[in-house]
């Protein structure tokens, strides 16, 4: 038998969180309905060739006009949340707080409101990707009045929502956002600028977190009493090959703390970003023949601000990877953040394979990765905010086996991670509550635990044998 068939121990802490999630963008269409205004998602899925079959978040799982519904089912899973993301430009069509969309603060009060007579608590994300465009024609995330202009729109909704809102995640998945979206151009706003824009966007993105966890520190943390933090994707890297060397471990290193400790090392550590990676990114960009590092620094007063800026870690989680060293001297006047670590990845051949090329399914990854934060970020309490697996398909197949094994698996792994290793998880989220609109893939790959016709206009959602097995874990975790 395999191991996790065996070992089960027991069961999850009485007060642990379970929850599903979903994001804005991904699943509310209405994308100019009642004075929304434009975000960098619509622009650039209406840009024809970015997302796949030209598919776009116009009407995706018809949200907006679904409370009721998508309510009701949340609330049959039994869960105690429901992670949803807001959507700043439905707020403020303008992304400034001079002009408000009373609309949108209607929706999501009736959410929020909803989902509390259902008796599952909002966890609300302020930032998945949908940037409102009239921000972006003005720099977006590379220019740093975004610190201001997000903390004003934090703190508006703080000050709305905040009395029924006690977890709040600032930014979902920075890395992302610069990266890929400043970085190679793949996601909105579909920037192309490798060598300098990743930084200078999360700069700014980890000082505009930090604005807004001191502002609801200032205000409202005591008459509110919640929480904030803010979620990363994290990739689990292991050294590749049993013949893996000590340059190999140390490559696996700089992919963490390239990955991972680009954000957190700041707001958990010292206020600064890891050691390693001030070190690679100076000396590269020495050899660049530039004076300054394209890593940019922070002042002792913003290390002060950030330093301490979380009350949880927020950790997205799918998939594990394979990391090897990279250094080669013609390599040296390749610009870019991504060769600036001098370590790569690639994945096992053996993993089972999901239907997104990047996603194997690889259990024990988890556990260590859990370890690793809980080592490297001084013990935090860990919210787990995403977690799940993919398949394609346009014909309605609700027997998705894979998603059980999944679930099992990768659950079971965060069991012995609080029993064995005495790691702080204080909730687990699966990903995604529906199927929905899977960014640059557009409808082509399936995440949900309830299946969607987007076929119909109706967009009728039906559960999947998933919903199911995911119950049965959160009542009774793995008996033995
Ligand atoms: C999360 O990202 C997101 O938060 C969520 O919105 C999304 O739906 C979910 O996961 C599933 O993807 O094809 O080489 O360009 C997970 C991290 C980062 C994984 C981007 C896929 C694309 C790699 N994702 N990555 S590539």
């Amino acid at each position: 038998a395999r191991e996790r068939d065996v070992f089960h121990y027991g069961t999850f802490p009485t007060d642990f969180k379970w929850s599903v999630s979903t994001s804005a963008y991904q699943i509310e269409g209405g994308w100019n309905a009642d004075g929304k205004g434009e975000s960098i998602w619509d622009r650039f899925s209406h840009t024809p060739n970015k997302i796949a079959n030209n598919e776009t978040g116009d009407v995706a799982c018809d949200s907006y006009h679904k409370v009721a519904e998508d309510v009701s089912l949340v609330k049959m899973l039994g869960v105690q949340q429901y992670r949803f993301s807001i959507s700043w430009s439905r707020i403020f069509p303008n992304g400034n707080t001079s002009n408000l969309n009373q609309a949108g603060v209607d929706y999501y009060n009736a959410m929020i409101d909803s989902l509390i007579s259902a008796g599952v608590e909002p966890v609300v994300t302020l930032y998945h990707w949908d940037l409102p465009q009239a921000l972006e024609d003005n720099g977006g995330l590379l220019n740093d009045v975004i610190v201001e202009l997000f903390n004003d729109y934090a703190n508006f909704c703080f000050k709305t929502f905040g009395n029924r809102v006690k977890f709040w995640i600032t930014f979902n998945e920075p890395y992302v956002v610069t990266w890929l979206g400043y970085g190679i151009g793949v996601f909105a706003p579909g920037v192309y600028s490798p060598a300098d824009a990743p930084y200078i966007a999360a700069h700014n993105i980890i000082r505009a977190h930090a604005k807004a966890y001191r502002t609801y520190e200032k205000l409202y943390k005591g008459t509110q009493g919640g929480r904030v933090g803010m979620t990363m994707s994290t990739e689990w890297a292991e050294p590749k090959g049993q013949s893996a060397v000590e340059v190999d471990y140390e490559a696996t290193d700089r992919v963490m703390q390239f990955f991972l400790g680009w954000y957190m090392h700041p707001i958990f550590v010292n206020g600064d970003y890891p050691d390693v990676m001030k070190e690679y990114v100076a000396q590269r960009s020495a050899a660049q023949g530039e004076v300054t590092s394209r890593l940019p620094s922070f002042t002792q007063s913003e290390k002060n601000l950030i330093l301490g800026s979380a009350d949880f870690f927020g950790l997205n989680h799918y998939t594990t990877n394979l990391a090897f060293e990279t250094f080669s001297p013609d390599r040296i006047n390749d610009v870019s953040y991504y060769e600036d670590r001098e370590a790569s990845t690639e994945q096992d051949f053996t993993w089972p394979a999901a239907a997104s090329s990047w996603l194997k399914e690889v259990p024990w990854g988890i556990r260590r990765l859990l370890s690793w934060i809980k080592k490297e970020f001084n013990n935090p309490p860990i919210l787990i905010t995403e977690n799940g697996i993919s398949e394609e398909g346009t014909s309605q197949e609700l027997n998705d086996w894979w998603r059980k094994e999944y679930f099992h698996g990768y659950i079971n792994e965060v069991l012995k991670a609080i029993k064995l290793d005495d790691v702080n998880v204080i909730g687990y989220t699966a990903w995604s509550f529906m199927d929905n609109f899977e960014w640059a893939e557009g409808y082509s790959e399936r995440f949900g635990m309830h299946w969607v016709n987007f076929t119909d206009p109706e967009r009728p959602r039906f559960r999947k044998q998933s919903v199911d097995c995911y119950m049965e874990i959160m009542e009774r975790s793995f008996p033995e």
